[in-house]
């Protein structure tokens, strides 16, 4: 089961030596950016910092590489926790005892996914009101030298619909402005937004730090908007998320946090929020963003702090998104079921570049899944998506280049369209709407105006086999080299290091 908190997530950190405590005096303002992106680059363990200029201790870098993102996830593999995700989704009626024994686990896994209300959390240890909120207290880094000002960048920011009372729970940087203050960057795709333009005159926030790694995760989870994203971390832990009621808003928090900020957004309140280094690899311009007034700190004792630095890709972010590839996979392919994998390259800053393989039978169907994609959630944001055949490891980008190389006629096979882009993206001419790009790479038959289609070369399994045997006797060397699929294997490793 994985971790129940932050501080039981480090234990098993240090457990499986995934951590390393930095007890030097370091600066939270660059100093630990830049540590961290040689670290995180280069596959390393997750970082406390315990002396960054704070009384709190500084945790990143927990989510910096696929073995720690599984272990957050008590998985084997990410695609692990997506069958979890498509078993309950694909349940069909029992049959058998077996199977009704199995659909009861299911059941209960559906049954813990609901939050569970606490009289009382270590979250609400300590408590600070009005002049004693200090944002100051806290080792908010400063991530890039072209940033306005610190930012927190690892909150789980906890809403409610103003018409439905459903819970939105959402990852957004919060630029510090002062003591007491901050901005809140709710883009205009996203769930915490909608509230926000739904509410009249004051919407409560409640802003959790420092949680248990599945529910951190599930707050940058693209769930649609009705769908509570503590659900998901319940369903994912395999137990309920419990809360707390917040000491001086309308909102529960999760118990376990190590901090909590309480306060409120003023309709129409905004202040100029940037620049930001993001993960983009660019500075965020300035751009007007709400308030957020923060009236009460709530903390557990030697509150732990921790953060997460993005910037041009790789870093700490990229297994966040890949967690969520593999975990929305059943999902998509519930709506487009044609698809069997896809792939959101992290260069592509997940929102650029969609890599799709489908099982493909009548024309024009690649054509059909590019606009699914455009259709779908937040991955309507994307710019460029690539179909290819259902044969065609998505993972393995040398062998989509290939195909992309091979199949595509460009005059044919390449689809232009225009849609909503992503609020960060700069490259359009204008914001927020602007260009697609779709492309077939798939096969293609007569009806998609092809001719014949040549045959793909392949050593017959004979010779393969024949081969095998007889290594020994050419002297070339130990052990015969794999063939086919498998030596491409090792080629794309070595490809991609
Ligand atoms: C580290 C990190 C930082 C993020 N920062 C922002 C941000 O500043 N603004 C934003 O709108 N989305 C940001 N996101 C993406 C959102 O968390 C993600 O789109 C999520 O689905 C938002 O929740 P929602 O769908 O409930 O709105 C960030 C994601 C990560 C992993
Ligand atoms: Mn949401």
């Amino acid at each position: 089961m994985p971790a129940r908190d932050l501080r039981e997530w480090i234990a098993l950190l240090e457990r499986e030596d995934e951590l390393v405590r930095v007890s030097a005096e370091v600066e939270p303002q660059l100093e630990i950016t830049e540590i961290v992106d040689r670290v995180v680059k280069a596959g390393g363990p997750a970082l406390l910092f315990e002396n960054p200029k704070s009384e709190h201790a500084l945790l990143i870098n927990q989510f910096g590489t696929e073995r720690r993102m599984c272990l957050a996830l008590g998985v084997d593999s990410l695609d692990e926790a997506g069958r979890r995700v498509g078993d309950v989704l694909e349940m069909q009626p029992p049959q058998g005892l077996v199977e009704k024994v199995r659909g009861l686990k299911k059941l209960k896994s559906i049954a813990d996914s609901q939050p569970k209300r606490v009289r009382s959390g270590p979250c609400q240890e300590i408590v600070l009101q009005s002049d004693d909120v200090d944002l100051g207290a806290l080792p908010i880094q400063t991530c890039w030298p072209g940033d306005a000002a610190p930012f927190i960048t690892l909150p789980a920011v906890i809403t409610k619909d103003p018409r439905t009372g459903g819970r939105n729970v959402g990852m957004y940087r919060m630029q510090v402005l002062d003591r007491n203050t901050t901005a809140m960057h709710w883009q205009i795709h996203k769930d915490g937004r909608a509230d926000y333009l739904l509410a009249d005159g004051r919407l409560d926030v409640a802003v959790a730090i420092g949680l248990d790694p599945v529910t951190a995760y599930t707050a940058s989870a693209p769930l649609p908007k009705h769908v509570d994203e503590l659900m998901l971390a319940g369903f994912l832990r395999g137990e309920p998320v419990e809360l707390v009621q917040a000491k001086t808003v309308d909102l529960e928090v999760p118990a376990n946090a190590e901090i909590v900020l309480e306060g409120y957004i003023a309709k129409d309140e905004l202040t100029n929020e940037g620049p930001f280094g993001d993960h983009t690899g660019y500075y965020t311009p300035p751009e007007p963003f709400p308030v957020f007034h923060v009236e009460a700190v709530t903390m557990r004792r030697d509150a732990i702090y921790p953060s997460i630095v993005v910037g041009k890709p790789p870093a700490e972010d990229a297994w966040l998104g890949k967690a969520t590839e593999r975990i929305f996979l059943p999902a998509i392919r519930m709506s487009v079921p044609e698809i069997v994998d896809y792939d959101l390259p992290v260069a592509g800053a997940f929102h650029n570049c969609c890599l799709v393989s489908i099982r493909k039978t009548f024309p024009g169907q690649p054509q059909k899944v590019m606009h699914a994609i455009w259709g779908l959630g937040l991955l309507s944001l994307t710019k460029a998506v690539v179909v290819v055949d259902e044969w065609v490891d998505v993972h393995d980008y040398e062998e989509v280049f290939f195909r992309v190389c091979a199949n595509v006629d460009p005059k044919r096979d390449v689809l232009l369209s225009e849609g909503p882009l992503d609020h960060l993206d700069h490259a359009p001419s204008q914001q927020f709407y602007g260009g697609k790009i779709g492309i077939d790479g798939t096969h293609k038959g007569p009806a998609e105006g092809a001719r014949p289609w040549p045959e793909e070369i392949r050593m017959t399994d004979e010779i393969q086999r024949l081969v095998d045997e007889r290594w020994g006797e050419y002297g070339i060397g130990d052990g015969p080299p794999e063939g086919n699929g498998r030596q491409r294997n090792a080629l794309r490793q070595l490809l991609r290091r």
